[in-house]
C-alpha cells in the first residue's frame, strides 16, 4: 500500500496531471487551520474571481487549475508551496500570465498560485532601488516610478509580469545603455521548493542568484525584486514610427543590417512584417526608438524618410508612456487575449538576405491563406554595448553576443501551413543567426526546443543548481531543467 503510493506519487510528478479529486484540494486549502492573511483569497472554479485569478494571454496550449490561491503575503505564498507539496498537488506560480509556452500546458487541474495580489511598487529615493511585487505587470510600474524622478529598464509592452518578464533575461529598448533587465536586478525574495522564504542576492545564495538571473522560474517563487534605475536625458526619448510600403523591403532591410557593428548605444528598434487588410498588401510597421534627444536620434531615422513611408510620427514622450504609444498603440491591443503559437529566435549577425527572403515567405503566405493574416513576424534588434559589457558566466542568460531576436506569431486558422511557416521562419532567422543551429531566449521559446537551444552551455550548471535547490523538480512546467 505504502509502496504503490510512492509509486503513484512519482508518476504524477512526472506527468503533471492531478489524481487528488479537485473537492479534496479545495478542502485542504480552505481548512480554517491554515490560518491565511486576510488578504489571501481562494477560488473556485465556479466564479468570476476564478477567472480573474487565471486568465492567460495565450489560450492555446494553457495549463488548467483545480484551484487559484491569491496570496496576500509573501508569507502565505510560503504556506502555499508547502501545502500544495506536503499533498503531492502538482501547483504553478502565475505573474503576468503572458508566456506563451506550451510546456505550461502540461499542468492540467493543478494549484494556480497567482502572484498578482503581490503588487506593491515601492520606491526608495534615497537608496535609488525600486522594489515591485512578484505579480507587478510592467505598466504597472512605470509611473511611480517616473514620478519619484527616476527609471528602471522595462519590457516592449506594459502587460506581461516584470517579473516573470525579468527572469530569462529581461529583454528591452534600454539594453545598450543598462543591459538586460538581470544586470538591473539586485536582489529577490524568493520561496524556495521547500517553502522558505529567502533573500537572493550575490551576497546571499550567490550560486543561487547566478540561476535566478536566467532561469528563475525553475527554481522558486519572487515574492519581489529590487532594481537599479538611474534616468537618463530627463527621462524623454524620441518615439519614432514609419509604415513602409511592401516595395520598400530591400532598402529598409539592408539599412536594418548595416546597424551591426555601428548601431549607438540609444537606439532600439522593432520592426514588424505585417499584412495591411486596407490595401490588401503585406507592410512593414517600424518602431525606433532613441534613448536621449530628438537631434541626435534624427540622424538614425533620416534614411527611413526615403523609403516613400505611407505613415510617419516622431515625438518626444516620457519613457513611462513608451509602451502604450509604441508601433502606434499597437502595444494595447497585442496584449488583448489570443489563441497563437508563438516561436522565438535569437541572432548574433544581422541578415538583409535573410529579412528580404523571410518577407517574400509571409507575402506568399499572406496571399495563399487569407485566414493567416492576423500573423506577423516581429524582429528586435536593440544596441548590444551594456549587455556584452556583463561577463558570459555572471548570469545563466547564455546569448549576450545577440543583436537581435525575432519573435514570430501565427494564427491555428490555418494550423497546418501555419506550423509550416512558422518552423520555416525560424529556421531562416537560425541559419544566418551566427550561431551554431537554433538560439532562442527561453521567454520567447515555443516549447519544442532543446535545453542547449535555450541556456547553451549552462545547462550543466543550472541542473546541477536543480539537484540541489529542486531535487524533486517541483519548478517543472516552464521548459523544465530536468527533461
Ligand atoms: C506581448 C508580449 C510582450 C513581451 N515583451 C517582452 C519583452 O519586452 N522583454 C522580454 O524579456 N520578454 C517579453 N515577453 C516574454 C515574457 O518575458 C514571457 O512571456 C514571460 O514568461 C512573461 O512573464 P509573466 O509573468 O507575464 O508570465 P506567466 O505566464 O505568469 O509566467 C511565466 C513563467 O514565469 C514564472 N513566473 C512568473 N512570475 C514569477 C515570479 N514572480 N517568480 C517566479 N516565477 C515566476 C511562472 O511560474 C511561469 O513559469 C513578452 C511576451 C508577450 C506575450
Ligand atoms: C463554488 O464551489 C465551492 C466548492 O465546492 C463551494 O463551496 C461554493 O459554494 C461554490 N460557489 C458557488 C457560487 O457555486
Ligand atoms: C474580475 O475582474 C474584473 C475586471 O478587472 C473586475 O471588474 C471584477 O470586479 C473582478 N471580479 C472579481 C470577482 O474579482
Ligand atoms: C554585489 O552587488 C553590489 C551592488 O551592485 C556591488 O557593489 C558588489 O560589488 C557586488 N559584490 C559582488 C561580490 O559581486
Ligand atoms: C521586396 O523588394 C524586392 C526588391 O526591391 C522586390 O523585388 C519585391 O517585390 C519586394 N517584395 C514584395 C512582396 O513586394
Ligand atoms: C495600411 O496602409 C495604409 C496606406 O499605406 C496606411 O495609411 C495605414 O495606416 C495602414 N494600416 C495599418 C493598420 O497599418
Ligand atoms: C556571422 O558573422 C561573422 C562575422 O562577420 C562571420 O564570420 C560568420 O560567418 C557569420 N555567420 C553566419 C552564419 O552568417
Ligand atoms: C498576434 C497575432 O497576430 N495574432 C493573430 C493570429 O491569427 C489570428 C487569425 O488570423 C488572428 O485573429 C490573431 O490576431
Amino acid at each position: 500500500m505504502r509502496f504503490s503510493h510512492a509509486a503513484l506519487g512519482a508518476a504524477w510528478l512526472l506527468s503533471g496531471s492531478v489524481t487528488a479529486h479537485p473537492a479534496d484540494i479545495y478542502s485542504v486549502f480552505t481548512n480554517p487551520s491554515n490560518n491565511w492573511d486576510a488578504h489571501t483569497t481562494i477560488e473556485f472554479p465556479n466564479s468570476t474571481a476564478f477567472e480573474n485569478a487565471t486568465e492567460r494571454w495565450n489560450t492555446f496550449d494553457e495549463p488548467t487549475f483545480s484551484i487559484a490561491i491569491t496570496p496576500g503575503t509573501d508569507a502565505d505564498v510560503a504556506k502555499a508551496v508547502k501545502l500544495a507539496r506536503s499533498n503531492n498537488f502538482p501547483f504553478l506560480g502565475t505573474g503576468g500570465r503572458h508566456s506563451s509556452s506550451v510546456t505550461l500546458g502540461a499542468l492540467q487541474n493543478g494549484v494556480a498560485i497567482d502572484l498578482s495580489g503581490l503588487n506593491s511598487v515601492s520606491v526608495d529615493s534615497a537608496a535609488a532601488t525600486v522594489t515591485v511585487g512578484g505579480g507587478v505587470r510592467f505598466g504597472a510600474v512605470v509611473d511611480p516610478v517616473y514620478e519619484a524622478g527616476f527609471e528602471v529598464p522595462i519590457g516592449s509592452y506594459a502587460y506581461p509580469g516584470m517579473v516573470g518578464a525579468t527572469i530569462g533575461g529581461g529583454v528591452g529598448r534600454w539594453q545598450g545603455l543598462h543591459g538586460l533587465i538581470i544586470d538591473n536586478l539586485l536582489s529577490v525574495r524568493m520561496v524556495t521548493a521547500d517553502g522558505n522564504l529567502i533573500t537572493v542576492s550575490n551576497t546571499s545564495y550567490p550560486d543561487l542568484w547566478w540561476a535566478v538571473r536566467g532561469a528563475a522560474a525553475n527554481f522558486g517563487l519572487i515574492t519581489s525584486a529590487t532594481y537599479l534605475r538611474p534616468l537618463i536625458n530627463g527621462g524623454q526619448l524620441m518615439n519614432a514610427h514609419f509604415i513602409l510600403p511592401a516595395s520598400a523591403n530591400a532598402s529598409y532591410f539592408d539599412y536594418l543590417a548595416s546597424l551591426q557593428g555601428t548601431m549607438p548605444a540609444e537606439l532600439a528598434t522593432i520592426t514588424f512584417i505585417m499584412w495591411n487588410d486596407t490595401i490588401g498588401e503585406s507592410q512593414i510597421l517600424i518602431n525606433w526608438v532613441w534613448i536621449g534627444p530628438e537631434e541626435e536620434g534624427q540622424k538614425y531615422i533620416a534614411p527611413l524618410y526615403n523609403l516613400n513611408p505611407t505613415e510617419v510620427s516622431v515625438e518626444m514622450v516620457a519613457w513611462n508612456k513608451i509602451t502604450n504609444t509604441a508601433a502606434f498603440g499597437l502595444g494595447v491591443p497585442i496584449c488583448e487575449p489570443v489563441h497563437i503559437k508563438g516561436y522565438g529566435a535569437n541572432f548574433r549577425n544581422l541578415s538583409s538576405t535573410t529579412y528580404q527572403d523571410v518577407f517574400r515567405d509571409m507575402s506568399d503566405f499572406y496571399a495563399a491563406y487569407p485566414d493567416g493574416r492576423g500573423s506577423s513576424v516581429e524582429i528586435e534588434i536593440f544596441a548590444p554595448q551594456a549587455v556584452a559589457q556583463v561577463a558570459d558566466d555572471a548570469t545563466a542568460y547564455p546569448w549576450r553576443d545577440s543583436l537581435g531576436i525575432s519573435f514570430g506569431w501565427n494564427s491555428t486558422a490555418t494550423e497546418q501551413a501555419g506550423d509550416a511557416m512558422a518552423m520555416q521562419v525560424r529556421a531562416a532567422f537560425a541559419a544566418t543567426g551566427g550561431y551554431s543551429g537554433l538560439a532562442t531566449y527561453v521567454s520567447y521559446a515555443h516549447g519544442d526546443e532543446t535545453l542547449e537551444q535555450m541556456w547553451g552551455g549552462n545547462v550543466p550548471r543550472l541542473q546541477q543548481l536543480k539537484e540541489k535547490y529542486d531535487p524533486d523538480n517541483v519548478f517543472r512546467f516552464f521548459h523544465d531543467l530536468a527533461q
